[in-house]
């Protein structure tokens, strides 16, 4: 059924006054999202390159790149240890990047996802010490490795930590640790990720002129004081993976490397992006390009085969490495698509078998483990319920919980049962497991006793509007004045509006298969187009002249040429009595087809470009993929 909305307070009036300068609507969501004051408003809508902190605020940035220079003189062996997912991945890109146009040559070692699992382990450092290297510099990773620490101590290797996951016990007695987590940091923002702090490693050996200078070997006039802005694309990846807060530090470093994307200087990026079916030079680049069609690609790496070809791709030198990489990608991360799906809809069947008990556990020996998440998430939106999802191997069970919108805690939940587990590890809405797979029907007798003692409540659907619009802002330029609000991410979520009282001027199925609905619907002396991706079985309770309620996105539909403001429907309300009629026939046909809609919107790559794309394939009669 269709969710309970709920719009923003409005902006006060005391307010809306001080910014006469802007546009109401705007300054409605600047407000909405706790931005009222000049210095905060100019912060937000003018990000700045400049207003970024100095890496040196960061207690032990000076002694990790000092350390850095001499081990680049000494012609020292250095290791930089990442993860494998798209923050770790590009957090090591960058200072690949960096080092090499330093003209250092650096070694890259990433743990293997099923072998070796997260962070860092012993016998990865045995190997690295055997090697001969000297100087290890983690990214996004090493936080919580005392032992590793304890090791590199032992073994003379300096242990340069650079990561923003929270201290959970001891701090590791490494040579320095740059995270902005740290309790005793002073860095003022901790909410930059693992890419953001090694590029703020990369920026501090950068800012030191005269090392860069004798380094690479140039004269004086020719050093690049802001070479680093190249590496921001790659920090805008990361970032957005990561969905921390683009409020503070973030806004900018993500706003600026979706500009520098368009021209970037990394191959394999061109071409992953060119891949996927993206002009990087005309179709706008965005925050959900990066969250539904290139971080995906970069952990697909990870999840099926090694991030290593993730990194090579990030870090290839020519043109045909590239191309052979990206092509490489692509089709692991098809792979990742079509075998997600495929686990969506056999987890889909065992849920069903499931009934209404209030927590869903779900295995098989033929799901992959690095898809698991990924489906547990779906299945918990789902079916609205916390849902756990595992691999099935013949000692040992492996997989991930997700809770959805329930406020169940899933690792007090863990807690309770963890005499049937062999480790168990997350927060409250998510979680790693790993169960006795002899024990797993005990584990979940124990798992739906716990959920009784402790009841699951889902909250009711939702919906949270920005602000209502009226025929003044379907407009353009009021279109545009909101666009100053992106990058969109945690923190500033794409605006949501509702259009109330409009009445319905036309509508029809359209698409392959007749799933979306076109609908036109009229306010005041306004006419909007709008589409509902797989929303057309509501067509059959629409009726000419009938008031609606929309609710839904502002996009800009470009057509031969010519710009159109749409809305992509997220929501509509009918007409009160109408509802009422149709809501007791219709209900349960009504709530399948939300559920497969859910699957196809989670399924859907909704980058303005691909909706566009959608559009005019709708037109052609093609199908389109995400
Ligand atoms: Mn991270």
């Amino acid at each position: 059924m269709s969710k309970e909305w709920q719009i923003q307070p409005a902006v006060p009036k005391e307010i809306l006054e001080q910014f006469p300068e802007l546009r109401s609507l705007v300054t409605q969501l600047l407000y909405s999202r706790g931005i009222d004051s000049q210095d905060r408003v100019e912060w937000f809508l003018n990000p700045d390159y400049h207003n970024l902190y100095d890496p040196f605020l960061f207690t032990d940035m000076g002694i990790a790149v000092d350390r850095i220079w001499e081990a680049i003189e000494n012609k020292e062996k250095i290791l930089v240890y990442a993860d494998y997912d798209a923050d770790a991945v590009t957090a090591n890109a960058v200072l690949q990047q960096t080092f090499r146009y330093l003209g250092v040559d650096v070694a890259s070692y990433i743990p293997d996802r099923f072998a070796e699992g997260y962070g860092l382990n012993l016998e990865a450092f045995q190997k690295i010490k055997d090697q001969g290297v000297n100087l290890v510099i983690t990214v996004d990773c090493g936080t919580n490795s005392v032992d590793v620490a304890e090791f590199c101590a032992a073994n003379e290797i300096d242990l340069i930590i650079t990561d923003h996951h929270e201290i959970t016990g001891a701090t590791p007695e490494s040579f320095a640790l740059i995270n902005p987590k740290n309790p005793e940091e002073v860095y003022p923002d901790d909410q930059i990720t693992g890419v953001g702090v090694s590029y703020k490693l990369a920026k501090a050996l950068l800012m030191q002129a005269e090392k860069v200078i004798e380094q690479k070997q140039i004269e004086p006039e020719d050093y690049q004081p802001e070479w680093d802005k190249w590496l921001l694309d790659l920090v805008a990846i990361g970032t957005v993976a990561d969905c921390h807060s683009l409020m503070g530090e973030n806004r900018i470093l993500v706003k600026f490397g979706l500009k520098v994307m368009q021209k970037t200087k990394w191959l394999g990026l061109r071409q992953l992006i060119e891949n996927a079916g993206i002009d990087i030079l005309k179709d706008n680049i965005d925050s959900q390009t990066i969250g539904f069609t290139i971080a995906p690609r970069i952990n697909a790496a990870g999840r099926l085969e090694h991030a290593d070809v993730a990194l090579a791709l990030l870090v290839a030198t020519d043109f045909a490495e590239a191309i052979t990489l990206a092509n490489r990608l692509e089709d692991i991360n098809r792979r990742r698509r079509d075998l997600t799906n495929r686990i969506v809809s056999e987890a889909r069947e065992q849920a069903e078998l499931l009934g209404d008990r209030k927590v869903l556990l779900l295995h098989s020996d033929e799901w992959a483990k690095g898809l698991v998440g990924i489906v547990a998430g779906r299945i918990a939106d789902l079916y609205n319920k916390p849902a756990i999802v595992l691999e099935r191997g013949d000692t040992e069970s492996t997989g991930s919980a997700r809770v959805g919108t329930s406020n169940f805690d899933i690792v007090e939940c863990l807690k309770a049962v963890q005499e049937h587990l062999v480790k168990f590890g997350g927060h409250k809405q998510a979680a790693g497991l790993t169960a006795k797979t002899s024990e797993l029907e005990a584990l979940y007798g124990a798992i739906l006793r716990y959920a009784d003692a402790h009841p699951v409540e889902s909250g009711p659907a939702v919906l949270n509007i920005d602000a209502e619009l009226t025929e003044n802002d379907l407009t353009l330029p009021a279109y545009e004045d909101v666009l100053l609000l992106e990058p969109y991410g945690a923190g500033n979520t794409r605006p949501i509006f509702a259009i109330n009282n409009a009445k319905v001027e036309g509508f029809k199925a359209v698409g392959q298969t007749q799933q979306h609905l076109q609908l036109k619907i009229v306010i005041g002396d306004t006419t909007i187009d709008c589409i509902g991706f797989s929303m057309a079985y509501l067509a059959p309770r629409l009726d000419f002249g009938a008031k609606i309620s929309v609710a839904g996105e502002l996009m800009v539909d470009t057509w031969q040429g010519i710009k159109k403001l749409k809305m992509r429907l997220i929501d509509v309300h009918f007409e009160q009595e109408k509802e009422a009629q149709i809501v007791t026939e219709a209900d349960k046909e009504i709530t399948e087809a939300e559920k497969e809609l859910q699957v196809v919107a989670q399924n859907l790559s909704n980058t303005a470009a691909e909706i566009n794309k959608e559009i005019i394939n709708q037109t052609n009669g093609e199908t389109t993929s995400n």
